[in-house]
């Protein structure tokens, strides 16, 4: 038994950069070791510790193992010594309501990643890919319109942020063909300026943002 924590991660994840901040946040780095995870390897361990095959993963002190990036966010806030994250009182339902989104824009934003990823260039499924897409920018339009508060830290505000600048690493939602960006940043910043606007406030709110970010 071992008195650190393991978190099997890999730099440019969304789910783990999300992870990285909240330890951050909860002063929870000292007792986690970061242990990268090699994705192509069929005897990774990762496929015992979280049989989905996919990260983050906590391996507890105890050897239990913990996933997905949901229920690691609950534990650390559990165990940490920051303010909450999780919203709770009035309002609560909205800021999960935020969370969620931002989760699943940037599930969407994955599956166009991997369709160009992991797929044979001959299968490549620009429907596919455009039905994510479509996920994506209602996703946007409803990020603009209903923005998460920048009050103070929360789960909400900090998902959306990375799952924006994930958008900056991996997906330009305007070229619909899922490549990867490069120096060319995400166009969400022309065609929803105003969360651009916003990201910068966030920055100034979470001095973790810069800290975790993969290049
Ligand atoms: N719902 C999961 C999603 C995690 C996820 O999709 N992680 C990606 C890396 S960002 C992964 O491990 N992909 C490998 C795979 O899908 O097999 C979470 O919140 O942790």
């Amino acid at each position: 038994m071992s008195n650190q924590m393991i978190l099997r991660h890999s730099g440019p994840s969304p789910f783990c950069r999300k992870v990285d901040i909240v330890a951050k946040h909860h002063r929870l780095v000292g007792p986690i070791t970061a242990q990268d995870v090699d994705m192509n390897d069929e005897n990774e361990t990762l496929r015992l510790q979280n049989p989905l095959g996919k990260i983050p993963a906590l391996i507890l002190e105890n050897g239990q193992n913990i996933y997905d990036s949901q229920v690691i966010v609950e534990y650390l806030e559990d165990i940490g010594n920051g303010a909450a994250l999780m919203p709770s009182g009035a309002g609560r339902i909205e800021t999960l309501t935020q969370y969620a989104l931002a989760n699943g824009m940037t599930e969407a934003c994955l599956l166009v990643v991997y369709e160009k990823r992991m797929r044979p260039e001959d299968k490549y499924h620009q429907g596919f890919v455009d039905y994510q897409l479509g996920k994506i920018g209602r996703g946007l339009d409803r990020v603009l319109s209903d923005l998460p508060s920048l009050e103070r830290l929360d789960i909400a505000n900090i998902t959306t942020a990375v799952m924006l600048e994930y958008m900056d690493l991996r997906v330009n939602e305007d070229l619909r063909d899922g490549t990867e960006l490069g120096a060319n940043r995400g166009t969400w910043r022309t065609s929803h300026a105003g969360l651009a606007d916003w990201l910068a406030g966030f920055e100034k709110l979470c001095p973790y943002f810069g800290e975790t970010r993969p290049y």
